[in-house]
C-alpha cells in the first residue's frame, strides 16, 4: 500500500527528467522521442517534518518514511494503440498504479524537438487522452465478448451478463469517442464489477506542467491552459521544472536545498507539492509508530480503521487485533513526552471501530 505513480505523456516532453529528479534513479533522459523504451521503476521517500520532529523526542534505531514509486514508460504518440511509435505495450506497467501523473510541456524551446513540432498542451492532452481510451477499449471489448459468449453456458454466467453487458456497452461507447471510463462517473458497485480489469482511464490523474528554469515564476499561458482543462475534470495541476527539480535533487543538505529553491524563488519543491498532490487525490492519510527500535511513517486511506492501519505493517496485526494506544503527533510536540502525553490525558486506547486520524502515533495490542 501506498502511493503509486504512473508517468504519462508524449515522447520527448520531459517524463524521464521529472522522473530521475524525483526518484534519484538515473533514467536516460535525452533529447529526442522515444528516448526511453523499457519503464523505469523508482522509489522516492516521502519527506515528512513530523517523523522528524517525532524522532527529535523519541530517540530511534532507524527511521523509515513512507514511501512513493513512480514508474516512467515509453512517451505516448496519436496511434500508439495501432503501434504507432513504441506503440502502446508499456501501458500494461501501469495498469496497476494508483494515480497517472500526465506530464506535459509547457515551455517554448526550439532545441528540444516536440513531436508535432508546436507546443499546445491542449491537443497534446487529447493525444494522450484518445490513446490511453483506445488502450482500455480493447480490454473492455475482450471481456465484453467473453461475457456474452459465456452467457450461453449457464444460468449464473447468463445473470451475470445481464448486469455485465450494459455497463460494458457505455464504457465502449464513451472510449470509443475517446472519453476515459471516469468520465461516466460509475457508481461504486459498477467500479467493483469492473475493478479487475485494472483501466488506465478509471485512475485519478495529476497534469505535471513541465516549464523551462526561465519561466518557473513567471504567468505562463500553457500552464493556464493544462490549469483550465484540469480544473474541469476535478484533477490538480503541478508546475514542475524539470532541470530544477534535477539539481535541487543534487543538493546533499536540506539547507542547500531551502537556500536553493529561495534563490529561484519557490517555497516548495516539485517533488514536494507532486506527492502532496497525489495524497490529496488519492485522499492518503499518515499514521505513525515509534519506539527505540525504529520510527515509521504509514500510509493508510482516509476512513480506515484501527484494524487496516495494522494490517498495513503486518497481515497478522490485523487478524489478531485487540486495541491501540493512540495520541495524535501533534500533542507530543507540545508535551515533548509520551509520558507527559499519557499524564495530560491525551493517550487514548482504542477498539476496532476507531477511525485513524493523519498525524496519530499508534502502538497496536494483538493476539499472536
Ligand atoms: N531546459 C530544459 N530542458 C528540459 C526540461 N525538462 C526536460 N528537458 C529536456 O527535454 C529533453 C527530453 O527529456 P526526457 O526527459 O528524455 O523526455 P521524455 O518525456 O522522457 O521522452 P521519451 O522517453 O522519449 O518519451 C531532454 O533533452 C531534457 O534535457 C526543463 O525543465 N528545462
Ligand atoms: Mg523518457
Amino acid at each position: 500500500m501506498g502511493l503509486n505513480c504512473g508517468i504519462v505523456g508524449l515522447p520527448n516532453v520531459g517524463k524521464s527528467t521529472i522522473f530521475s529528479a524525483l526518484s534519484s534513479a538515473p533514467a536516460e533522459a535525452a533529447n529526442y522521442p522515444f528516448c526511453t523504451i523499457d519503464p523505469n521503476i523508482g522509489m522516492v521517500s516521502v519527506p515528512d517534518q513530523r517523523l522528524e520532529k517525532i524522532t527529535e523526542l523519541i530517540p530511534t534505531a532507524k527511521v523509515i518514511p513512507a514511501t512513493v514509486e513512480f514508474v516512467d514508460i515509453a512517451g505516448l504518440v496519436a496511434g500508439a494503440s495501432k503501434g504507432e511509435g513504441l506503440g502502446n505495450r508499456f501501458l500494461a506497467s501501469i495498469r496497476e498504479v494508483g494515480v497517472l501523473v500526465h506530464v506535459v510541456r509547457c515551455f517554448e524551446n526550439p532545441d528540444i524537438i516536440h513531436v508535432n513540432n508546436k507546443i499546445d498542451p491542449k491537443n497534446d492532452i487529447e493525444i494522450i487522452d484518445i490513446e490511453l481510451a483506445l488502450a482500455d477499449l480493447e480490454s473492455v471489448e475482450k471481456r465484453y465478448n467473453k461475457v456474452v459468449k459465456s452467457s450461453r453456458v449457464d444460468k449464473e454466467s447468463a445473470k451475470i451478463a445481464l448486469v455485465m453487458t450494459p455497463l460494458l456497452e457505455k464504457m465502449k461507447e464513451a472510449l470509443s469517442q475517446g472519453k476515459g471510463v471516469r468520465s461516466l462517473d460509475l457508481s461504486e458497485e459498477e467500479n467493483a464489477l469492473i475493478y479487475d480489469m485494472h483501466l488506465i482511464t478509471t485512475k485519478p490523474t495529476i497534469y505535471v506542467c513541465n516549464v523551462d528554469e526561465d519561466t518557473i515564476n513567471t504567468e505562463n499561458e500553457f500552464v493556464n491552459i493544462v490549469r483550465e482543462i484540469a480544473t474541469s475534470r476535478g484533477a490538480e495541476t503541478v508546475v514542475i521544472c524539470g532541470k530544477i527539480e534535477a539539481e535541487i535533487a543534487s543538493l546533499e543538505t536540506e539547507e542547500e536545498r531551502i537556500e536553493f529553491l529561495e534563490a529561484v524563488g519557490l517555497t516548495e519543491s516539485g517533488l514536494h507539492q507532486l506527492i502532496r498532490s497525489g495524497y490529496r487525490t488519492l485522499g492518503l492519510r499518515t499514521f505513525f509508530t515509534a519506539g527505540s527500535d525504529e520510527n515509521r511513517a504509514w500510509t493508510i486511506n482516509a476512513g480506515d480503521k484501527a484494524p487496516q492501519a495494522a494490517g498495513v505493517i503486518h497481515t497478522d496485526f490485523e487478524k489478531g487485533f485487540i486495541k491501540a494506544e493512540v495520541y495524535s503527533c501533534e500533542d507530543l510536540f507540545i508535551y515533548k513526552s509520551e509520558q507527559k502525553v499519557k499524564e495530560m490525558g491525551k493517550f487514548r486506547l482504542e477498539g476496532k471501530q476507531y477511525v485513524v486520524q493523519d498525524g496519530d502515533v499508534m502502538h497496536f495490542r494483538f493476539n499472536n
